[in-house]
């Protein structure tokens, strides 16, 4: 039997594989990482990793102590390795493989919130990061405000002390150091949100107000959210990645990482107490975090959003495959033109266009469209809903735009069709199914019934006359065989 990577077998990995270059045994905690999935582990813990081996003799205070929020899985995995996994990064040329050493421990919910509320509240932690996705956040889509009704924001509001979602964690963790007389750690989003920092800035107020008014001001007094833009992609882990890295390796790892070479951070620069040197690993400090996150969310993630419904619709599993036929590129490079006059671009958009769509390209990721189909509800608003109505209030011409939301809602329809709400990986899937319940098959009824679900549209798209009709084009287009 293959032995397990530990710090034990360390040693043992082959010449090609980059590993650790500072002294495990002296890393202590200083991050805390709420949600800690492949993405985390692509992307801020290897700048994490670049920060601790640029200065190997230094103080190695900036180990990180992940969450799992909703699964065992990860810690499973991880525990017995002492929290090593290993990075492959892959491109059409090959395969770097790379053992990462940051991650000292992986804590799971709901077993594990007292000693994760703990960690949060020990004095050397100084900064707390999220990766929990879009819907990890209970907003209301449309409107960006934490919904104080989710049945995981409600509970926590009912029982504060014993906290299982984002929020409850934050607040309470931030009132047991105001009571013992400690600074808030920063609370670092790097989720695909609009202003990432600023929304959770809001939901955090939003839940401690609902308590305690007066820590609410504390925490709006002394707290920062800073913002960040973050790029990598990284499609979930499959088990021929495994057994590939395994043989690789020589050794076993239970869940390494698949990613991509090309990676981006830009964060504010706003940590009272203090910050890894992450530059070491590439990212960029910026105070116009808006400009940076717009431009991504707008065209890498709408674009992926697009790709992925109606990669899905015509049968293509991946993205590569998706791009490869000829109307998933043209309708792309379409959005990418009508998208590029609505954010002011912190670079040339027609070079980054040019670079994301070899991105996309990428034969080796394999990255599966239908895992970027989930959750549409809360992805469709700031990557695509955002620059459509931008569009429309200028009246500016928006049929690429328009025909990805149709892609999105035809998708919908033919899932639900398929197996009712259970088919649809959404949040949102019970009331987007209750919606098209007994409306009439006609391209028009299922544009009205999806349009009226007011978190994600609002009320002025439901309201444009010029969308509708032209959703009811796309959709008719795209459901022609299923309808
Ligand atoms: C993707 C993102 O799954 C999705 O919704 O669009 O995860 C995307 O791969 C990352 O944002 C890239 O940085």
């Amino acid at each position: 039997m293959t032995e397990r990577l530990s710090n034990a077998t360390l040693g043992r990995l082959p010449a090609g594989v980059a590993r650790p270059p500072y002294d495990r045994s002296r890393l202590t905690p200083g991050l805390v990482h709420l949600g800690v999935g492949a993405f985390h582990r692509a992307h801020q813990a290897v700048c994490t990793e670049a920060a601790l081996a640029s200065e190997p003799d230094g103080a190695l205070d900036w180990g990180i102590v992940g969450a799992s929020l909703r699964s065992p899985a990860t810690r499973a995995a991880l525990a017995p390795q002492d929290g090593l996994y290993s990075l492959a990064v892959r491109d059409g040329l090959g395969e770097r493989l790379a053992v990462v050493g940051a991650l000292l421990d992986v804590l799971v919910l709901p077993g594990s919130a007292e000693a994760l509320l703990g960690r949060m509240a020990d004095p050397a932690t100084r900064i707390v990061g999220l990766t929990v996705t879009e819907k990890g956040y209970h907003l209301d889509p449309a409107s960006g405000a934490l919904d104080l009704a989710a049945p995981a924001v409600a509970a926590d509001l009912a029982s504060p002390r014993a906290p299982g979602s984002v929020h409850g964690l934050i607040v309470e963790a931030l009132r047991r150091r105001r009571a013992a007389g400690l600074a808030p750690f920063a609370v670092l989003s790097s989720d695909n949100l609009s202003d990432n920092g600023r929304v959770l800035r809001r939901a955090v107020l939003a839940f401690a107000g609902a308590l305690d008014p007066e820590l609410a001001r504390w925490i709006e007094g002394e707290a920062a959210f800073p913002s960040t833009m973050v790029d990598r992609i990284t499609p979930a882990t499959t088990e021929a990645d495994r057994l590939r890295i395994d043989r690789a390796l020589g050794l076993e790892d239970a869940w390494p990482v698949v990613t991509e070479p090309f990676s981006q951070w830009v964060i504010e620069d706003d940590f009272p107490l203090g910050r890894p040197a992450w530059e070491a690993g590439g990212a960029v400090f910026s105070s116009d975090i808006g400009a940076w996150e717009r431009m991504k969310l707008r065209m890498l993630n709408g674009a992926h959003s697009a790709i992925a419904y109606l990669g899905q619709l015509k049968g293509h599993p991946t993205v590569d495959a998706a791009v490869a036929d000829p109307e998933i590129a043209g309708l792309v490079e379409g959005l990418w033109a009508e998208t590029a006059g609505t954010f002011a671009a912190p670079s040339d958009p027609a070079a980054y266009a040019r670079a994301l769509m070899a991105r996309f390209r990428n034969p080796a990721l394999g990255h599966r469209t239908a895992q970027i189909a989930m959750d549409g509800s809360q992805k469709l608003p700031p990557r695509l809903l955002a620059p459509l109505r931008d569009r429309l209030a200028k009246g500016a011409p928006c049929g690429h735009l328009t025909t990805a939301v149709g892609a999105w809602m035809a998708y919908v329809v033919v899932r639900i069709r398929a197996g009712g709400a259970a088919a649809l990986d959404d949040p949102l899937a019970d009331k987007i199914a209750a919606r098209l319940a007994g409306v009439d098959r006609t391209p028009a009824a299922l544009v009205g019934a999806l349009l009226s679900l007011e978190a994600v549209f609002g009320r002025d798209l439901a309201d444009s006359e010029t969308l509708r009709e032209a959703l009811v084009e796309a959709v008719e287009r795209y459901l022609g065989g299923y309808a």
